[in-house]
């Protein structure tokens, strides 16, 4: 069906939208920013954007509006589209059976681009009204030197902040400015919320800010320190990037013009350590989960969902495949995935309270198989060096020293090297890498041939590991085959079939 008239997506439009999309039913005039939120991307609009429009519909208490942040530049195209539609856009809600929910979530207020402004994002932060500061920075923003343990100050845009703190670039010197702000006016702190996927997510932000901020001025972050909770959590709900196919879906299929929908799938999990600076919305009310520990949740989601993406991601680009979901579905890939799941991840979990690890990986499979959820490769492996090091080296690392398995995991570590190094898939087509680590992954990654253990002198994100004998053996054993014949598939048969 292709519709001919098209309804721009807007406030004045929303009374006007077909009935199969599902819109606010809340006042949007009377909403309050009560969350400020640091990178706006598709993840966050998919998740906690979600719940919290869900909150306000269901308790119409509007104090839960969301102010977006982008301190990027590459940010401003967003900006300009959601200010356009009145910070309203679509989540295509996509199910394994082909059904479709279109929903508008209606809970952004603004969105600041800090590159302009600097001073309004400080301001709004060190407002009274926001109870919660929340992050999506992605796992590389943490700004965390993995080698030192401790906060990178070497970083150039650190240095630029420390010399300018009333115009940061970073997300810590944000923090910090709104938070002074906040202690000189005698007021409560906001609540510092990740929502990003690291384990103790809560505690890496709260090291690394009153790291920054004591540079800064050590009575603050002495404040900050007794102040201001970081709450862990779990997040998750599997969201690809938006394609241009999406965006005719709605406007061809349902006569709706947005010009940044979100997809995603219908799984969404959010659980979350009750411990707040302030108010925060009762998100138990639709579903998100309040525990005292969060450990075990985000260990379980980051070393099964999240390794188990690269696994896919990694060896899947260098053999030609395109989507998690085709990939997935190959034998011999979801073979391997589960053979590192079983093997190699299971053995280092503890248990987790309310979950059946067997059925949560079984639905792990059913979620990455999802046919209309068409998560490229590429997005995967987009900044592969601080999600290799974050999802797949603490594995390895355990394993070593817990005399547990290695093989499936060391396999995607010698293929990663391969992939930096050719840079090319099996037919030859170039690789799509995006990494800021780009540079510095290939030309280590190139002094293979020559020397088989060049790649893991990357300290930052290979740690130590190759000081593990067992480790070092497997790997040169792994990266000689595969130099030798480019055949990544024959070699997962291998160990797949060694484990059977
Ligand atoms: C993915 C995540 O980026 C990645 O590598 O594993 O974005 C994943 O889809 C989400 O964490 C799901 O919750």
């Amino acid at each position: 069906m292709t519709i001919n008239d098209t309804i721009l997506l807007n406030q004045a439009n929303l009374a006007a939208l077909p009935d199969n999309v599902t819109v606010p039913n809340y006042d949007r005039t009377a909403l309050t920013a009560g969350i400020v939120h640091i990178g706006g991307g598709g993840f966050h609009r998919s998740h906690e954007a979600f719940y919290t429009d869900e909150y306000m519909q269901q308790s119409g208490d509007l104090s839960w509006g969301i102010c977006g942040v982008g301190l990027r530049e590459g940010d401003r195209k967003m900006q300009g589209i959601l200010k356009e539609q009145d910070y309203l856009y679509t989540l295509i809600v996509k199910h394994p059976n082909g059904q479709v929910e279109n929903r508008v979530i209606g809970c952004l207020t603004d969105f600041l681009l800090s590159c302009d402004d600097p001073q309004s994002v400080i301001d709004k932060m060190a407002d009274e009204q926001t109870k919660i500061v929340s992050l999506t920075i992605t796992e590389g923003g943490y700004n965390f030197n993995p080698i030192t343990d401790e906060f990178d100050f070497e970083h150039p845009d650190v240095i630029h902040d420390l010399a300018n703190p009333d115009s940061p670039r970073l997300v810590f010197g944000y923090l910090t400015a709104a938070l002074k702000k906040r202690k000189d006016a005698g007021q409560k702190p906001f609540t510092v919320q990740s929502c990003d996927n690291i384990q103790h997510n809560g505690n890496m932000t709260r090291k690394m800010l009153l790291a920054y901020a004591g540079q800064i001025d050590r009575d603050l972050a002495q404040w900050i320190a007794a102040e201001v909770q970081f709450p862990n959590a779990m997040v998750d709900r599997i969201t690809p990037a938006t394609t241009p196919a999406d965006m005719a879906y709605l406007a061809d299929d349902i006569g709706v013009q947005d010009n940044w929908p979100v997809v995603c799938e219908p799984f969404l999990q959010w659980i979350i350590e009750d411990k707040f600076s302030d108010v925060r919305p009762l998100w138990e009310q639709v579903g998100a989960q309040f525990v005292t520990d969060v450990t075990p949740y985000e260990k379980m989601k980051i070393r099964l969902l999240n390794a188990g993406h690269s696994v896919l991601g990694i060896l899947g680009s260098i053999d030609v495949q395109d989507t998690i979901d085709s990939a997935v579905q190959e034998p011999l890939f979801g073979r391997y995935l589960r053979l590192f799941m079983d093997s190699e991840v299971t053995p280092i979990l503890e248990p987790v309270p309310g979950i059946e690890l067997a059925q949560y990986k079984d639905v792990l499979f059913e979620r990455f198989a999802n046919p209309n959820i068409k998560d490229s490769l590429s997005r995967i492996c987009l900044e592969s060096s601080s999600k290799v090091s974050t999802f797949l080296l603490p594995t390895l690392l355990e394993n070593l020293a817990n005399e547990g398995k290695i093989e499936c995991a060391t396999l995607v570590i010698a293929a990663w090297c391969y992939y930096n190094d050719k840079r090319v898939n099996l037919n030859g087509q170039p690789l799509d890498i995006n990494d800021v680590m780009a540079d510095e992954l290939h030309s280590a990654a190139e002094q293979t041939a020559r020397e088989p253990l060049a790649f893991l002198q990357l300290e930052s994100i290979f740690s130590d590991v190759k000081s593990h004998p067992r480790f070092v053996t497997e790997y040169q054993k792994q990266i000689d085959i595969l130099y030798r014949n480019g055949d990544i598939k024959s070699q997962m048969q291998k160990i797949v079939d060694q484990a059977s």
